[in-house]
């Protein structure tokens, strides 16, 4: 039952707002909604039903004001957001997932790897940039060892000793342990001794199987994505987490994903933030499938519902390189309190028909976070503060 009177006692924020305006929102919420409302603004925990329910509903200024909320009641006005540098080290890859068009099979035209001094050229002009995050990904080279990695990361660290290096998704990991028969947990160990500090959360797809069959079949499993994660965790590495979303997956689907994500935060608490990838079907094998790009009212949504499903994430980024700049403002008003950064140079995305730039200055994202009356707070890949009032 919906009972507006007892929000004001239990919710600070329903004061601040003023109470005709708390109300107001909350009678005009689609009829449906009106559970799940209740229940956020009493603070507790939504089910699977809830999940599906936001998804059907078509009330996103409903569901962004309850995302809203429980953004301002963490953050206030405060929005993250790094001065970073994405590095694709090699887009060899074996596995040629059906949605990715930056892959090429080894020896194929068009096939790159950067070896460690390539690397430690882009690492230098980060530094010049003041860069505080570098995100080094890439495909599945059997030619890259874990000895290549780590010196990939030595030189990173001794470039930029005062950033953060998030780097190998969990797909990458259980790789280089296959590779060399050694256990994940020996692999992480050796990373973060070279000078890993996190995981990037790519790789996860969506769990359910029925979808890995359709689009991803050589990846990994999602047990196993969840098991490298929860490794990397117990060992003091902090982890991010993606959901492709807008191809065949199904509502139930997604849903079941972020609950698969909030639990095993449950457990180990070690996931930082949750950043939600929007397909962009152009040059992949889907793009027959007759699949089109994500709507801007399905990314917003899906941004809103991650911020209400996941209770336990302490941040959900917008990625602006897969919804736009401007989309990502938006969001913010939706549940979103973390921007992906500068990124200079991507090529995943921008293989697939991504018609975004390829970077963003630094000074240009503290405007599109003021001008939305937020507060810019930079920081590092492991959300340290770099510098708060621009
Ligand atoms: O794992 C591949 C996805 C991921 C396409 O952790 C595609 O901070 C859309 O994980 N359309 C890589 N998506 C990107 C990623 C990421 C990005 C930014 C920040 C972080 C972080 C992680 O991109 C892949 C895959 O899930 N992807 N192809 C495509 N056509
Ligand atoms: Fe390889 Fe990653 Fe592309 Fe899949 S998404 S083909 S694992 S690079």
């Amino acid at each position: 039952m919906f009972h507006a009177r007892g929000y004001f006692n239990e919710l600070g924020y329903a004061y601040k707002l003023g109470a005709t305006c708390v109300l107001e929102a909350l009678w005009a919420l689609d009829g449906e909604l009106r559970e799940v409302a209740d229940k956020v603004l009493k603070g507790r925990r939504l089910g699977p039903e809830d999940g599906i329910a936001l998804y059907n509903s078509r009330d996103l200024l409903g569901i962004g004001y309850l995302a809203g909320l429980v953004r301002q009641r963490r953050h206030g006005k405060r929005v993250f957001f790094a001065v970073n540098r994405h590095i694709n080290h090699t887009n060899v890859c074996i596995n040629r997932c059906r949605f990715c068009a930056f892959s090429r099979t080894p020896g194929a035209e068009g096939a790159y790897t950067l070896s460690p001094a390539e690397i430690a050229a882009k690492a230098e002009e980060a530094a010049a940039l003041g860069v505080h995050e570098v995100h080094l990904v890439g495909g599945l080279n059997p030619e890259l060892t874990l000895d290549y990695f780590c010196e990939v990361l030595r030189r990173v660290r001794a470039i930029l000793p005062a950033a953060t290096i998030k780097a190998l998704t969990a797909v990458e990991i259980d790789y280089l342990a296959q590779r060399h028969n050694l256990s994940v947990d020996a692999v992480l160990s050796a990373l973060k001794e070279a000078g890993l500090d996190c995981l990037p959360g790519g790789g996860a797809e969506v769990f359910a199987p029925r979808v890995r069959e359709l689009t991803c079949p050589r990846k990994i499993s999602g047990e196993r994505w969840l098991e490298v994660h929860a490794t990397a965790h117990r060992l003091g590495i902090p982890t991010n987490a993606t959901m492709l979303y807008g191809h065949v997956e199904t509502v139930a689907e997604r849903v079941e994903h972020l609950l698969r994500l909030r639990e095993l935060q449950d457990q180990t608490g070690g996931f930082l933030t949750f950043i939600p990838l929007a397909f962009h079907p152009e040059n992949t094998a889907m793009a027959k499938w007759g699949l089109r790009e994500t709507t801007g009212f399905d990314d917003l949504k899906t941004l809103a519902i991650a911020r209400l499903l996941l209770d336990n994430f302490v941040h959900i980024k917008a990625y602006w390189v897969m919804i736009g700049p401007r989309m990502a403002q938006i969001s913010l008003g939706f549940g979103v309190d973390d921007l992906e950064g500068t990124v200079i140079e991507e090529r995943i995305t921008h293989s697939a028909g991504a018609h975004t730039p390829e970077l963003m200055a630094r000074l240009e994202l503290v405007e599109l976070i003021k001008t939305a009356g937020y507060v810019p707070v930079e920081r590092d890949a492991l959300y340290n503060v770099v510098r708060e009032g621009f």
